[in-house]
């Protein structure tokens, strides 16, 4: 058992058969921490309104996560837009869990990190909600639609040929530069709060950066990356992977050395 100070996980998705579970627990069995950060999307509460997947190592995760809780781990619970129902419990608190929307986490070297889902950062799914939805239907779906929209095209008089299809691919094309928005966007957010950080997740894509002049900090997912954010004793930030063979390998050691410099800089300014 490592013992650290922090553990920050995001989009396990619990309730979906997307979900990693037993490299979950492989990993949740290798640490013991001070606090523990749920950083959104932890129960697939919208996938789940459609089917449920739930087998005994998802009722063990669950399980896991209280016993940290009532042992000696601070659990902050942050729901994210598949668990957006539980934000009905923001400012709540169950034993030794805060259900809350943010945080404001201090590192042990005194570095401060906003730590958020981060969907009130993605142009998809605030400005478009329906691109997302979207996303989860057929392609036969979608070609219906597009029948349909191309009709109304015409009833209006409006020319040429348009493909949602198309439109939807290219979405996806598009999806590299709008890791990099999304980045962007999150980090410049968290500088503008005077953080020296930001902990999100919400994109999938685990990350450990320096944007904007502060450290963006992503923790991956449990669905594809199977990545953690861990501050250990020292305030060393690190993402770790945990590989199938259940052995747990740092795939990103330490935050660029311009880190702190950028901070010192911010703080003289
Ligand atoms: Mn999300």
């Amino acid at each position: 058992m490592k013992k650290v100070r922090s553990l920050f996980l995001s989009d396990i998705h619990l309730g979906t058969r997307a979900c990693q579970a037993e490299r979950l627990l492989a990993f949740l069995r290798e640490y013991e921490s001070d606090y523990l950060y749920l950083v959104g999307d932890i129960i697939d509460l919208w996938a789940m309104k459609r089917t449920v997947y739930w087998p005994a190592a998802h009722n063990t995760i669950v399980q896991k996560l209280l016993r940290m809780a009532r042992h000696r781990t601070k659990v902050f619970f942050i729901p994210g837009n598949h668990d957006e129902s539980l934000r009905h419990y923001v400012g709540m608190s169950f034993g030794a869990v805060d259900i809350v929307t943010d945080h404001v986490h201090v590192t042990v070297d005194g570095k401060r990190l906003w730590v958020m889902h981060g969907d009130q950062y993605d142009q998809v799914t605030t400005c478009h909600r329906w691109i997302s939805v979207l996303g989860d239907v057929s392609y036969t779906a979608l070609v219906h639609l597009n029948r349909l929209l191309s009709l109304s095209r015409r009833k209006l008089g409006i020319g040429g040929h348009w493909s949602l299809a198309d439109y939807a691919k290219r979405n996806v094309l598009k999806a590299v530069a709008y890791i990099g928005d999304f980045e962007t966007v999150a980090a410049h957010a968290a500088a503008h709060k005077q953080m020296d950080g930001v902990v999100c997740g919400h994109i999938h894509t685990p990350a450990v950066k320096c944007v904007e002049n502060v450290s963006y900090y992503n923790c991956g997912d449990w669905v594809d990356s199977c990545t953690a954010l861990v501050e250990h004793t020292d305030g060393r930030m690190e993402l770790v992977r945990s590989t199938p063979e259940h052995t747990l390998a740092a795939v990103i050691p330490l935050l660029p050395a311009n880190v702190d410099s950028a901070r010192e800089e911010r703080l003289r300014a």
